[in-house]
């Protein structure tokens, strides 16, 4: 078992300890070999504010960075790092595993190292040792819910900062909803006009491109969703011949549930899902996109003739087919322009053969969907949605009611559980997080719910959740960093963690 003793989060594979330190002061500079300059400028921005130190670029440089290809071991996103007391050695197979071991050796000096403005009388020293550290799956994602209650984009990066800072590498924007539209879209644009009024407003799309940099630089890729066919009620008001009652006039959704207003499947439909889509693959270059499928009533297409001949045109058993119909027909539009389509699954057998699938309600679903071959993504909701309050504790803040989940249990879900077989397990990209915002309106209440217990599922996603004494003890330790980053913390006297409600 690697030393807690560190207080590392996510915990690494494999460390060991040596004696001695090495000291970062005004004379050490960074040696950048070829490749790997943007991981040298990260080091140099994330150690800035608090040392400030100018750690420049020099050819003979302590700090040495190294891609090497060969280091096939190290996967895409490992990195090993030795530090002895004259040299840092950090080397990765690929730019990724160079930015989760800069987070590393942030993590390595002292918390106060993670502060916002210079910190006098700190030796600024890490601890030598060697390290080879390789995360146990490649999607450590946390999605964010910006349109039921919208977040200006600064704090998109001081969560973007706080991923990294965790090795997660996937931030995952719900970008529309019943409540709200927050993405501009040049040839629709009433839909932040009108979908962007209520609870807050909408980014610009210069906005998201240098957000997309922004994580890029951090090892964080954004991945963005539009929901169809269902929460789309903004969008439909602000174009009700998207519906499927063009003469009807709807208000953005001010409540909260399954809203039973859905996409139309007529041709004006589709050419809005492709002209959306069109344009956020142009602002975002992720490899997946998300468009969203879950939770479509079909009330709707059980009474609307357009929809109803579409059903016959088309050789469908029903209207309930629609929504896999509209499903394929996006997801082979995204196929076509080289990027992977990702979708909700409410049962693990609902999305087209194409979609890489979230599995959000039982972990069962997730298991279905890989027996079918679908690459999966692990967000089942009692053990990674985040809205729900952290305990029954009557003093508890509040997020979603109706259930809680409790520090132990995201850290004890598995993103592939024991006892799945080896094939359906090799189906799983990862896991995220959920936080949902129906109940979250402010971005201290945000962060109050998010930690700690992202720090657990970024331990599990990372190094495999089944060291949970040696995760409290590191995570004691990085509460000091968390604290030093003005990340709120759970009052002690909730600290009992407490089984969930039901
Ligand atoms: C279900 S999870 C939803 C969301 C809600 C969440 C919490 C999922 C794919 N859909 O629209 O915000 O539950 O109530």
């Amino acid at each position: 078992m690697p030393p807690t003793s560190l207080g590392l989060v996510p915990g690494p594979l494999r460390l060991h300890l040596r004696r001695g330190r090495f000291t970062f002061d005004s004379a050490t500079a960074i040696r950048a070999t070829p490749g790997t300059e943007p991981a040298a400028l990260l080091l140099r921005t994330l150690l800035a504010p608090a040392t400030g130190l100018p750690l420049p670029l020099a050819d003979d440089g302590r700090v040495v960075l190294a891609l090497d290809p060969d280091l096939t071991g190290l996967g895409t996103q490992g990195y090993g790092l030795t530090v002895s007391e004259d040299a840092v050695l950090l080397r990765a197979a690929r730019p990724e595993g160079l930015l989760h071991g800069v987070q590393t050796l942030r993590q390595l000096l002292p918390p106060a190292a993670l502060s916002a403005g210079p910190v006098h009388g700190t030796p600024w020293s890490v601890p030598c040792l060697e390290t080879t550290d390789v995360p146990r799956f490649a999607w450590r994602g946390a999605m964010l819910d910006v349109a039921r209650h919208f977040q200006p984009v600064s704090f998109l990066r001081r969560f973007t900062d706080l991923l990294a800072l965790h090795k997660l590498n996937v931030l995952h924007l719900h970008l529309t909803d019943d409540q709200g539209w927050r993405m501009p879209v040049r040839a629709y644009p009433r839909l932040t006009e009108v979908g962007g009024l209520p609870h807050g407003g909408a980014y610009t799309r210069r906005e998201l491109t240098d957000l997309v940099a922004y994580a890029a630089d951090r090892g964080v890729t954004v991945v963005p969703e539009i929901e169809m066919p269902g929460h789309v009620r903004a969008a439909l008001a602000a174009y009700p011949h998207l519906g499927n009652f063009p003469d009807r006039r709807l208000e953005v959704w001010d409540r909260h549930g399954v809203c039973d207003t859905v996409l139309g499947v007529h041709d004006d439909a589709l050419d809005f899902c492709r002209t959306v889509l069109g344009e956020v693959m142009e602002v975002f270059p992720s490899e997946y996109i998300h468009v969203g499928g879950d939770e479509c009533p079909t009330d709707e297409w059980h009474s609307s003739p357009t929809a109803l001949r579409r059903v016959a045109d088309e050789g469908l058993a029903g209207p309930e087919a629609l929504r896999g119909w509209l499903m394929e027909r996006v997801g082979t539009f995204l196929t076509e322009h080289g990027r992977r389509p990702l979708g909700w699954t409410d049962h693990g057998d609902d999305l087209p053969e194409s979609f890489t699938v979230m599995a959000w309600r039982d972990q069962e679903h997730g298991l279905a969907a890989a027996r079918t071959g679908h690459p999966v993504i692990m967000a089942p909701h009692r053990s990674t949605y985040l809205d729900y309050p952290q305990s029954t504790h009557p003093q508890e803040p509040p997020g979603q009611p109706g259930f809680s989940v409790d520090l132990p249990t995201v850290y004890a879900t598995d993103p592939a559980p024991a006892h799945w077989d080896a094939k359906e397990s090799a189906q799983v990209l990862g896991t995220q997080a959920q936080l949902w915002t129906e109940y979250v309106p402010t971005a201290a209440h945000a962060e109050y719910l998010v930690f700690p217990r992202l720090c657990a599922l970024a331990d599990t996603a990372w190094s495999g959740g089944n060291d949970w004494d040696g995760f409290r003890t590191r995570l004691d330790h990085h509460r000091t960093r968390l604290d030093t980053l003005g990340v709120p913390s759970r009052p002690s006297t909730l600290h009992h963690p407490e089984r969930n409600s039901r």
